[in-house]
């Protein structure tokens, strides 16, 4: 396994002809993974909006005019049903999502509650909670959570056009603190805000810098929300090329070859050749249920009828393709 990969190689898997660079991805993955297994996590958002931070791709941010509201914590029953019903449709792994910093005082306290019956129900547990500490990671660790999510979001330079609240290396703290405590790291970013290729390029080089890779790498297509800067500066406009998208996900497959590369944020508007084709790269993950956080997400009906097409099946949990192939 390598973890040196440099800029300027991650740039020349980008600079190759469209299938070289799909047979390659397509190498690497069948070597770590049944090729057509796909995991299904659903998420949830149990705080939403009224953020603090000033991330300026999202609609949860207090800080623009979103049609977002600001809502209180979720009451635990309300979790549950939603689990359930995530586990019903077959998904493997239940997400919470809240729109914080950080998680402080009661509400921490509700969360880990949570945890604990979302693990009595036999699926896996992640959370992205915004930064952590030493301390809260080993209690998320201590209830049984298994993931973290915790993204880098883009390269470091372009970072500093998107997000001031939070720095770069409180995000890499986060995500040591993660790792120190055993749980498995879920964390990739964004593309499609107006960053260079050079710029995916070194995103894909942070994230497969760490050692070991994260075990899920989700790469999400900016959903460009009106209200969010992203959306509505001139600056961020540029549409990414559906291919440039495609070949993100297959450059994330070759460079942490045993990872699970979740095809994220942005389904919604992709047609079924559209995510074919990233499942063809190395793609073999997904959002699954009607929602993401705040933005909508495929029907699971239409993943139901595309998984039918094209052969797919949900991953199982504790089978040896939903855990990290050992490092070769
Ligand atoms: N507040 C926590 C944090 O920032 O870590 C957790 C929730 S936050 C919404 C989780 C991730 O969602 C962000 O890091 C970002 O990658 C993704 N995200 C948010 N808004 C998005 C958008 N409009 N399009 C694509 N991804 C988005
Ligand atoms: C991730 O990388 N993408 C998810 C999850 N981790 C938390 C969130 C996507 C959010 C898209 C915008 C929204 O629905 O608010
Ligand atoms: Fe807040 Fe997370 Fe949205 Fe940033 S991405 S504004 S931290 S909810």
């Amino acid at each position: 396994m390598r973890y040196d990969w440099t800029v300027d190689e991650i740039e020349a898997l980008f600079e190759l002809p469209f299938n070289d660079l799909m047979w390659s991805a397509q190498q690497a993955h069948r070597k770590h993974f049944d090729a057509n297994e796909v995991q299904l996590s659903t998420l949830l958002s149990i705080k939403t909006g009224g953020c603090p931070e000033d991330c300026k791709y999202c609609p949860q941010s207090s800080r623009y005019n979103t049609d977002v509201e600001s809502e209180l914590l979720m009451k635990k029953d309300d979790v549950m049903k939603a689990a359930k019903i995530a586990k019903e449709k077959g998904a493997s792994r239940f997400c919470r999502g809240a729109a914080w910093r950080e998680p402080k005082g009661r509400a921490f306290d509700l969360v880990c509650d949570m945890i604990v019956e979302i693990k009595a129900m036999d699926m896996e547990a992640c959370a992205t909670l915004g930064m952590l500490n030493a301390d809260q990671a080993a209690r998320l660790k201590a209830v049984g959570l298994d993931y973290y999510n915790h993204n880098l979001d883009t390269d470091p330079e372009y970072y500093k056009q998107i997000i001031s609240t939070r720095s770069y290396d409180e995000r890499l703290d986060t995500l040591k603190h993660v790792r120190a405590n055993g749980m498995s790291v879920c964390c990739g970013g964004i593309v499609g805000m107006g960053e260079t290729r050079r710029h995916r390029a070194g995103l894909v080089a942070q994230l497969a810098h760490m050692e070991p890779h994260p075990e899920s790498v989700p790469v999400n297509m900016l959903v460009k929300v009106e209200g969010t800067p992203v959306a509505d500066d001139e600056q961020f406009a540029a549409t990414l090329d559906n291919f440039e998208f495609i070949r993100t996900i297959a450059i994330a497959r070759i460079t942490m070859p045993s990872s699970h590369v979740r095809l994220s944020a942005g389904r919604e508007v992709m047609s079924e050749e559209m995510q074919s084709l990233c499942f063809l790269a190395g793609a073999n993950s997904i959002f699954y249920g009607e929602k993401l956080l705040t933005t909508g997400n495929q029907d699971a009906e239409n993943d139901q009828a595309l998984f039918h097409k094209l052969g797919l099946k949900p991953m199982q949990i504790n089978t040896p393709s939903s855990r990290r192939m050992v490092d070769a």
